[in-house]
């Protein structure tokens, strides 16, 4: 036991009623919605890297956070790793998520970062096993390091290109002997700053590469999560290769890998890419690739990843209304991409940072899947496309153009336009919230 959440008692669901501020008012795990328990529906995770190894610097100061654990040795990692499990043994979530370098310190060499990777790995294997909380995903740092300051697979210098592939191979093996459910990647730098430097053609050619050795790896190993990436268009480059999740899906036709890797949806990119959360949710699902998503939300008028605690149940609820319909969940989850507010300091802040975000997110779910549940959205959106279902009316795509234009001269056809209802299905779509 670590002292720093010392006087925290685990989190109950009281009820909206409640006044106490250490409970669930809306998070009630064992709830049943759409025939499943609240907890199966939102499988929450909480991210490490924010939580635990970020120190609550911005662009123009350092440190303000502080934490017992903060040493850069192997003492400093396990006592996180203690809090970390305390933490989630609090708030009672079924996962986790984490990089290599937020669980690790640092070695001199890559041979000593695995062997410090191997020996915390075997440490968050013990205490999963006597814990709650498993592994969500893994994934690897490839952006934090100066060695990556270039990129990691479309780095210029084949040596990092090399150093990648090491990584994500030891990040791979760890992933999967803690039986995490996913492997997740985001391409921090894969991208560039300028295209007067760049050889565009190349580097996009080279990430394809190297996305095809993962998932070849993954086979090789018996990995059976999901392998995912994870869209961003810029920050830290000026653009990223993986940009939104439309193109993702290009890049991964592009090198046969459809049907091998899927996406991890953040909210705050999809706003940075100028789309809705739900917008990249619904593609991601009409293309056969939705996976997980990063629940957070950026500041609206900063224009940057904020990565803030969610706390507009209206907004969310289009979300999970699309995974929901999406059939929801397999392998992923709701994982808390978020931070507390750099003045946050206490244990305090960061227990009821995740309390308000998991409160969020099961009100969302409850309108979901309420309104999914009566199908009355359904309804109208069937209706509206009715007329295909009439005859004749399918069997059109299989005709050649001039073949459809002669039959609307011969039959007289003049289209007669329908209201789109908008106003109403938002109003319904209120009365739900
Ligand atoms: C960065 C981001 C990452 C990924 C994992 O914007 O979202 O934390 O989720 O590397
Ligand atoms: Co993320």
């Amino acid at each position: 036991m670590t002292d720093f959440f010392k006087s925290i008692q685990p989190i109950k669901y009281e009820g909206p009623e409640s006044t106490n501020e250490f409970s669930f008012r809306h998070y009630d795990p064992d709830e049943v919605l759409l025939g499943k328990r609240m907890e199966e529906h939102l499988r929450f995770a909480v991210a490490y890297w924010h939580s635990f190894a970020w120190q609550g610097g911005d662009p123009f100061g350092g440190q303000t956070f502080e934490r017992p654990w903060y040493a850069d040795t192997m003492e400093g990692a396990k006592l996180k790793a203690d809090a970390a499990f305390e933490l989630f043994d609090i708030l009672g979530t079924p996962f986790y998520a984490f990089h290599d370098l937020d669980a690790r310190p640092e070695g001199a060499t890559f041979a000593e970062s695995k062997r410090n990777l191997e020996e915390i790995v075997d440490y968050l294997g013990n205490k999963q096993a006597s814990h709650k909380a498993k592994l969500l995903w893994g994934t690897a740092n490839m952006f934090t390091h100066r060695r990556w300051m270039s990129g990691a697979a479309t780095n210029p210098d084949p040596e990092v290109y090399a150093y990648a592939a090491a990584t994500v191979k030891s990040c791979l093996d760890a992933t999967l002997k803690l039986g995490g459910q996913n492997y997740v990647l985001w391409g921090g730098r894969e991208g560039y700053e300028t295209l007067l430097n760049t050889d565009l053609k190349r580097e996009r050619a080279h990430a394809g590469r190297f996305l095809q050795q993962v998932v070849d790896y993954a086979h090789k190993i018996g990995f059976k999560g999901s392998i995912l990436i994870e869209p961003k268009p810029q920050e830290p480059s000026k653009h990223q290769y993986d940009y939104d999740v439309a193109t993702v899906y290009g890049f991964l036709k592009d090198f046969g890998l459809e049907k091998e890797v899927k996406v991890n949806i953040e909210q705050g990119h999809a706003i940075l890419a100028g789309h809705s959360f739900e917008h990249e949710i619904a593609t991601a699902a009409a293309l056969g690739i939705f996976g997980s998503i990063d629940m957070n939300r950026n500041d609206y008028q900063s224009g940057w990843d904020t990565d803030q605690f969610p706390n507009n149940h209206a907004e969310k609820a289009l979300a999970f209304y699309e995974i929901l319909r999406a059939g929801g969940y397999t392998t992923g989850g709701t994982n808390f991409d978020a931070k507390v507010r750099r003045q946050s300091l206490d244990a305090e802040d960061l227990v009821l940072a995740h309390v308000g975000g998991m409160d969020t997110c099961a009100r969302a779910l409850r309108a979901a899947a309420y309104m999914f549940e009566d199908g009355p959205l359904e309804a109208a959106r069937n209706a509206r496309y009715a007329g295909w279902d009439r005859e004749g009316a399918k069997a059109m795509l299989a005709q050649p153009l001039e073949v459809i234009a002669q039959a609307v001269e011969d039959n007289n056809i003049n289209p007669k336009p329908r209201s789109g209802r908008q106003e109403r299905l938002e109003n319904l779509w209120n009365h739900y919230i």
